[in-house]
């Protein structure tokens, strides 16, 4: 199989797919497309995704129709299968815990942290002022889920199980952006306990979050910020 992933290593959805390819050591090849430079908006891009986002995973079987996916969900589950991974993506009932976490962070839990980052990080850049009412329904939302998920690891060091599954990266991910964006995770001692502890025991999720953090730099940087304001006007 030949899998291309198209990818900016500055997202954090794109992070919870990198993990996945570290952990299992699959082959895949990477094609940056930056965000910054609105590569995702080019015609060739969304006959791939239509939504224009990252990430998005092309796998040119040997037959039939190459596969084509989007939602980083889908394409981690997607690679775990593909090599009969049982350790991120468990076997038997625990899948589905594994998959009510992973539904349950997209709907609810990761909902706060790109009000955040557009209204911190990218509003600034764009020379416009903080829209207070979304930052609020934002802080609203967190207060709603944040002690569900605390309250979950009490007396755990990963969401299922006794090691890491696709349902840690699933909900780590959005702390990803908490240095630049500064949604208030660290109200919650045992959602902060637990993300450390993944950081620091989980090499895919540690190295991932370097790329991350290393093109958010270089991304935010005054010379590159300036060329991200040009291409969004
Ligand atoms: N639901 C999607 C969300 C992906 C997503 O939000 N991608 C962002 C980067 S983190 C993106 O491509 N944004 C570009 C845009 O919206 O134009 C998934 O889970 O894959």
């Amino acid at each position: 199989m030949t899998l291309k992933f198209y990818a900016d290593p500055g997202s954090s959805s794109c992070r919870r797919v990198s993990a996945v390819i570290k952990h299992l050591n699959i082959d895949v090849e990477e094609v940056f497309i930056d965000l910054l430079a609105r590569q995702n908006r080019s015609e060739k891009f969304l006959t791939l995704n239509p939504t224009g986002m990252v990430p998005v995973l092309v796998d040119d079987q040997a037959e039939g129709d190459p596969i084509v996916l989007s939602e980083a969900g889908a394409i981690m589950i997607y690679l775990c299968e593909s090599v009969g991974d049982t350790t991120l993506w468990p076997s038997g009932t625990q899948r589905f815990t594994v998959l009510k976490w992973m539904l349950w962070a997209a709907e609810h839990f990761r909902q706060p942290a790109p009000i955040y980052f557009e209204e911190v990080v990218i509003a600034p850049l764009m020379g416009v002022s903080e829209n207070t009412a979304r930052i609020s329904e934002a802080n609203r939302l967190l207060a709603l889920h944040g002690p569900i998920l605390d309250g979950h690891l009490r007396d755990r060091d990963f969401v299922v199980g006794g090691t890491v599954t696709l349902a840690d990266f699933d909900l780590a991910a959005p702390l990803s952006q908490m240095t630049r964006s500064k949604v208030p995770y660290n109200k919650f001692p045992n959602i902060m306990r637990w993300a450390k502890g993944l950081e620091d025991s989980v090499e895919s999720w540690r190295v991932s979050g370097t790329a991350l953090n290393n093109r958010m730099d270089k991304a935010l940087s005054p010379t590159n910020a300036e060329g991200g304001r040009a291409a969004a006007e």
